[in-house]
């Protein structure tokens, strides 16, 4: 018996980093037995800062092909890319007209994005949350594993989801649960333990990429920013110590033991030993994951495939629910 509905998304907006794999798509994998799951491609969200057209199709495939070779079944799961399913716009429309600003206004991730220059950001930035919004409530999705940065996102999602409950008289859409969960919800950048492991980030050495080969893994971690004490004894001790932190909590995720397990490994260890042995663990995860993803690339016409069918299967699902928000709108339907 399905526990559920699951959907969660990753946008195309650059190579996927071990923070997308570990805080989201490998839990994804691991929700497909009990949960009944909609994992999408959320290109509409790619755009809401500048994509180049041919990169943006090669990386909705690279994300497609991500989720396949980390072991999502697209028997077992539906597969699709945002922008085939044209109820996720309707439904984000709607939502522009029950979110308030002020509500928007509060989103950290839209004052990181924007940055200084607020005033030249585009509007879809801003509204983002709504579109995600919609994408989860178009098919009344109970839950929505995530990393921890979307959290405040999915509160939004919530307070919508309310809100039109309260404003057309009926308890329509669920009120969504956050699926947080693993080691390594946050996976923080190489090169500064205090901010978050992003595709966006300048710097390729600040991350690891799903696709860098393993010399490559190898020589981010080795360079990776350290301090000069010895690994901690305790969980405890590694406060004010992010980096560490860090590096220990990718470990926990990779072996799926807990932080304070990966801590007791270490304990009073030098950095240079458990970083090659880090190094190592991680080719060993991420590498077979990188070969089958270029296997796919190879030959795209089966990646498109999958996402052709899968937004055939999605639109089935949305398209009902979608009809039910129009009448209860008031919006005549032919
Ligand atoms: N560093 C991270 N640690 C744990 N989870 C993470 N996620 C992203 N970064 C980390 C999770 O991955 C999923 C997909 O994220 P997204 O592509 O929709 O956008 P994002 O959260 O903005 O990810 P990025 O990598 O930082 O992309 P850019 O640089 O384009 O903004 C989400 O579940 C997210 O929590």
């Amino acid at each position: 018996m399905s526990k559920g509905r699951i959907f969660s998304g990753v946008q195309p907006s650059g190579r996927l980093t071990l923070g997308n794999y570990l805080g989201a798509i490998r839990n994804f994998v691991r929700l497909q037995d009990d949960y009944e799951c909609i994992y999408c491609v959320v290109d509409m969200h790619a755009i809401t800062v500048w994509q180049d057209p041919a990169e943006l199709r090669h990386t909705t495939r690279e994300v497609a092909a991500a989720y396949l070779a980390s072991g999502i079944d697209p028997a077992k799961s539906i597969i699709f890319n945002q922008s085939q399913v044209g109820a996720h716009a309707e439904l984000a429309w709607i939502f522009n007209c029950v979110a308030r600003m002020g509500w928007l206004n509060r989103m950290t991730q839209f004052k990181e994005k924007a940055g200084k220059n607020r005033e030249n950001a585009a509007v879809g930035l801003f509204v983002y949350p709504n579109l995600m919004a919609a994408d989860i409530l178009v098919y009344k999705a109970t839950h929505v594993p995530v990393g921890e940065d979307q959290k405040q996102h999915l509160e939004l999602c919530r307070d919508i989801a309310q809100k039109f409950n309260h404003d057309y008289g009926q308890e329509f859409f669920p009120v969504t649960e956050p699926l947080i969960f693993g080691a390594a919800t946050r996976v923080m950048s190489l090169r500064d333990g205090t901010s978050k492991m992003s595709k966006s980030d300048p710097s390729d050495n600040s991350r690891i990429n799903i696709t860098d080969d393993s010399d490559t893994i190898a020589r981010k971690i080795r360079k990776a920013k350290t301090d000069p004490e010895p690994l901690p004894e305790t969980v405890k001790d590694l406060e004010g110590r992010p980096e560490a932190d860090n590096l220990l909590g990718i470990w926990a995720a990779l072996s799926d033991i807990t932080k304070e397990e990966a801590v007791a490994a270490f304990a009073g260890g030098q950095f240079s030993g458990f970083k090659q042995e880090l190094a190592d663990l991680a080719v060993a995860r991420m590498a077979p994951i990188a070969d089958e993803m270029r296997h796919l690339m190879d030959a795209p016409d089966h990646v498109d495939s999958v996402l052709a069918d899968g937004a055939a299967r999605a639109d089935a699902i949305a398209r009902p629910i979608l009809d039910e928000v129009k009448d209860m709108v008031g919006f005549l339907r032919g």
